[in-house]
């Protein structure tokens, strides 16, 4: 199973509108087991299709699950995901693997109630709270094409990229693409 490339901004394939899965066939569920070894290998609790490079609206997470005093992992599919219901409002200070490097706040709704198909292509609903309901708007918006960054207020996004621009410029000159 390999790991597969992690596009980065400004790539234009993440600003793309991602296309509904249609075809839950054997290259699908390959795909699915390719994002979550990617997202492991990336230590990230969250990984969209479109960060891939393949433009289906298809969602991994895993953020864990507490049980007692360990934690085990949670890994969970979401296709064709809409948000039936948000309220509520909560700051997470946010990163994203494709545009490493920075972090920043931004809110997002406390709660939501996710409509989504799972691997099988069944149709399931699911209730969300905390970290993870962060987690599935974070990755809902890279089906969009929208990243954290266009959500932060003017004069936060600009010193957040320019940070952005920075660290890349330095692991550029560190270790020059092939
Ligand atoms: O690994 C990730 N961590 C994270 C932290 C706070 C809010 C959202 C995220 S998602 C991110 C992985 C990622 O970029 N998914 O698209
Ligand atoms: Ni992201």
């Amino acid at each position: 199973m390999p790991v597969l490339e992690i596009l980065t901004h400004p790539d234009p394939r993440l600003r793309e509108i991602a296309r509904p899965v249609e075809v839950f066939d054997a290259a699908l569920q390959q795909l699915i087991d390719d994002m979550f070894e990617t997202m492991r290998h990336a230590v990230g609790v969250g990984l969209a299709a479109p960060q891939v490079g393949v433009s289906k609206r298809l969602v991994v997470i895993d953020i864990g699950r507490k049980d007692g005093e360990e934690w085990h992992p949670d890994p969970q599919v979401f296709i064709n995901p809409t948000i039936v219901e948000a309220d509520g409002e909560l700051p997470w200070k946010e990163g994203c693997l494709s545009v490493p490097g920075v972090r920043a706040e931004v809110v997002r709704c406390a709660r939501v109630v996710l409509s989504y198909l799972d691997r099988q292509g069944a149709p399931q609903r699911l209730e969300a709270g905390g970290l993870f309901a962060v987690c599935i708007q974070h990755e809902l918006d890279h089906l969009d094409g929208t990243l954290y960054v266009d959500r932060l207020p003017p004069l936060e996004q600009k010193l957040t990229l320019q940070d952005y621009e920075r660290s890349r410029a330095e692991s550029a000159a560190q270790s020059p693409p092939p």
